[in-house]
């Protein structure tokens, strides 16, 4: 039924930034390759006056000499034609950050209580996503409910990372943030 090609994957349909707002704790995650967030994870999206969202991000990096911190990141999203379709543009609070340009859908959420988010960094020349990551996000810290996670689990295999998640910590590590 899912054929894995990334101009494919459906997303959430009339996307309300409006409702989107406010915290959200990353429950699991598909790394890309590279440099990325540990564990820890939470996101706070908010919407500008001039109708920009934007987003903080911090989570547990690891950098030289295994020294652990928190890393405070910001993005700003510029709209597509498609709602739950934005480019995010992202930057870290310190110097050692590395910076991007993502893309950022927003897969299926219900505003509640669960989010799915998906981005492909680079594509395979079939068209199927050769770097990606993704985000399980929950309003709340435990985690998503069981009728959330049937969801989850469906979506996760239609954007073709079921299996390729792990779970995200909550430890108190980046809480004075
Ligand atoms: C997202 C949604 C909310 C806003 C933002 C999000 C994306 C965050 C990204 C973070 C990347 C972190 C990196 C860390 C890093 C989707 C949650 C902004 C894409 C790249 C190190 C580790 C070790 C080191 C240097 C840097 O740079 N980490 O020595």
């Amino acid at each position: 039924c899912w054929d894995c090609l990334v101009s494919n994957i459906t997303v959430k349909q009339d996307f309300d930034r409006m409702r989107y707002q406010g915290t959200w704790y990353a429950v699991a995650k598909k790394d890309p390759v590279g440099l990325f967030l540990l564990d820890n994870v939470v996101a706070n999206f908010k919407v500008e006056e001039d109708g920009t969202m934007t987003a903080t991000a911090t989570g547990r990096v690891i950098i030289l000499n295994n020294w652990e911190m928190c890393a405070n990141m910001f993005g700003t999203f510029e709209d597509t034609e498609d709602p739950a379709r934005f480019k995010m543009k992202y930057w870290g609070a310190a110097a050692y950050l590395q910076t991007g340009y993502d893309d950022h859908w927003i897969i299926d959420t219900d505003y509640d209580n669960y989010a799915i988010h998906y981005s492909c960094r680079e594509l395979n020349v079939d068209g199927t996503c050769l770097d990606g990551y993704s985000f399980i996000f929950s309003r709340y810290r435990d985690g998503l409910r069981p009728e959330d996670q049937r969801i989850v689990t469906e979506k996760k295999q239609e954007i073709c990372f079921l299996g390729k998640y792990r779970r995200v910590a909550h430890t108190g590590f980046c809480d004075t943030v």
